[in-house]
C-alpha cells in the first residue's frame, strides 16, 4: 500500500485543486488530504471565504482523497509523514523546494499548477459581479 499526503486550503473548490488530488492519488493507493484550519491560514495570512468544516466536508466527497486530516501548523508535515506511512509527498508547483526537507522522510514531488484558474481570480470575479 503506498501512501501519497498534500496539504492545502482548498478554498472555493475548483479543478485546480481536483487536477492536483487526481495526479497525487494516482501517485499511490492512498490519498490523504491536510486541509488548513481557519487558524492557521490565519498565521499563512490567508482568510478563506469556506469555513474549515465545510473545505473539509468537500475533499472528503472527493472521489480522489481517502482521508482528510487537519493542518493546524508548518511544523506536522513530518509527524504526519511517519504517523501515516507516508511514502510520497506532493504539492503544487507553486510551493517548489519549500519542502525538500522531508525528502529524508519520503518521495517529495511538486507537480504542475493548473494554468488560468485559482481562488485568488474567482474572489476577484465574484467581486466585480
Ligand atoms: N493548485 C494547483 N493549481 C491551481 C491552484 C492550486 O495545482 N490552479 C494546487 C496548489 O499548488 C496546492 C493545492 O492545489 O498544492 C492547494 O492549493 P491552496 O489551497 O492554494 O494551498 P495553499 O493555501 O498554498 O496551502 O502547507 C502547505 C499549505 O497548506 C498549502
Amino acid at each position: 500500500m503506498k501512501t501519497v499526503i498534500t496539504y492545502g486550503t482548498f478554498d472555493l473548490f475548483h479543478v485546480g485543486h481536483v487536477n492536483l488530488l487526481k495526479r497525487a492519488r494516482a501517485l499511490g493507493d492512498k490519498l490523504i488530504v491536510g486541509v488548513s484550519t481557519d487558524a492557521f491560514n490565519e498565521l499563512k495570512g490567508k482568510r478563506s471565504l469556506v469555513p474549515y468544516a465545510h473545505r473539509c466536508s468537500v475533499l472528503a466527497s472527493c472521489r480522489y482523497v481517502d482521508d482528510v486530516i487537519p493542518e493546524n501548523s508548518w511544523a506536522q508535515k513530518s509527524q504526519d509523514i511517519v504517523r501515516h506511512s507516508v511514502d510520497t509527498f506532493v504539492m503544487g508547483a507553486d510551493w517548489e523546494g519549500k519542502f525538500d526537507d522531508l525528502s529524508c522522510a519520503c518521495e517529495v514531488v511538486y507537480l504542475p499548477r493548473t494554468k488560468d484558474v485559482s481562488t485568488t481570480a474567482l474572489k476577484q470575479a465574484l467581486a466585480v459581479l
